[in-house]
């Protein structure tokens, strides 16, 4: 148990001791595998898994797509995480990091790897010239956003989320002091979104992409499981009303479906390869 527990002098790896996440959770980098990445036709292909950092990039592509923007036509491959895919030595090539999502662009003279959700976000907006205001104090407030998401989210997720939900016990230290910050960080949301329709102001912009699929779904209740009730997520009128407007986007209900392999039959899209493989779900 935590209250009598002395770090030994030196820290040594003991593997049975991890949580949900023994298996693949390792201190050390690298690949454990050769395993050469598929390749589709398309000058984006996107590796990744319908997580809510994966989530923000399938909705920007689909955003871009329904925009107009046809070189944003993408393959998306399953990286199953659970199963150790990311590290495999072409994913490690993109990502050394081996986390999802990882982007190669083989549009470029050589192929450009992309990796952090947050990275491929403003790539994409600057490829594209979309999603990010042109104005350069909503450019900025806009990208305010987008990195306070990025230092944020890891305390929701890495934080609340594991000690709630997948920890192999429940320890009150943890989930009091994250459930303070994950409330904290809704609460900031929730100021901002009183006085602002989306995060960068009137424009919907990548910050609105990368903070929905976290913290849209946790107002929502849909992740981590009671979650919603436990940290009283209806109490956040604003986020409530933003996060019910992004849902009805089309192409963010388009992109929620994409590399997702649990949840409801109807919305689950193993590999994405063309538009109609989206369409033929019904949405
Ligand atoms: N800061 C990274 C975080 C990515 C991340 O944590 N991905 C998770 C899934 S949501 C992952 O791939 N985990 C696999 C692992 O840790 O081995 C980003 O935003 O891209």
């Amino acid at each position: 148990m935590s209250e009598t527990y002395t770090p030994p002098k030196v820290w040594t790896w003991d593997k049975e001791n991890g949580g949900k996440f023994a298996s693949t959770n390792r201190p050390i980098a690298g690949a454990t595998h050769e395993k050469v990445l598929p390749v589709g036709e398309h000058p984006l292909q996107l590796y990744s898994l319908a997580t809510p950092n994966g989530v923000k990039v399938t909705v920007m592509l689909e955003e871009l797509l329904a925009a107009g923007h046809k070189g944003a036509e993408y393959d998306a491959y399953l990286i199953r995480i659970g199963n150790g895919d990311q590290f495999g030595s072409g994913f490690v090539e993109i990502n050394p990091n081996s986390k999802i999502p990882a982007l190669l662009d083989r549009s470029t003279p050589t192929p450009t790897r992309v990796f952090e959700s947050g990275a491929i976000l403003l790539y994409l907006a600057n490829k594209f010239g979309a999603f990010l205001p042109k104005d350069p104090h909503k450019h900025t407030e806009a990208l305010n956003w987008l990195f306070w998401q990025m230092g944020s989210a890891p305390y929701l997720g890495g934080g609340f989320g594991h000690f709630y939900a997948y920890a192999p016990e429940k320890f009150e230290y943890p989930i009091n002091r994250f459930a303070m910050e994950t409330k904290r960080q809704m609460d900031v949301l929730d100021r901002h979104l009183a006085d602002n329709q989306f995060m960068a102001g009137d424009e919907y912009s990548i910050a609105d992409m990368a903070i929905w699929p976290w913290y849209g779904t946790l107002a929502l209740g849909k992740i981590y499981d009671d979650s919603g009730t436990f940290l009283d997520v209806q109490s956040y009128k604003h986020v409530q009303r933003w996060t019910a407007e992004i849902a009805a986007r089309p192409a963010v209900k388009r992109g929620r479906v994409v590399n997702r392999v649990s949840g409801p039959e109807s919305e689950q899209l193993e590999e994405r390869h063309s538009a109609a493989d989206i369409d033929a779900l019904g949405l």
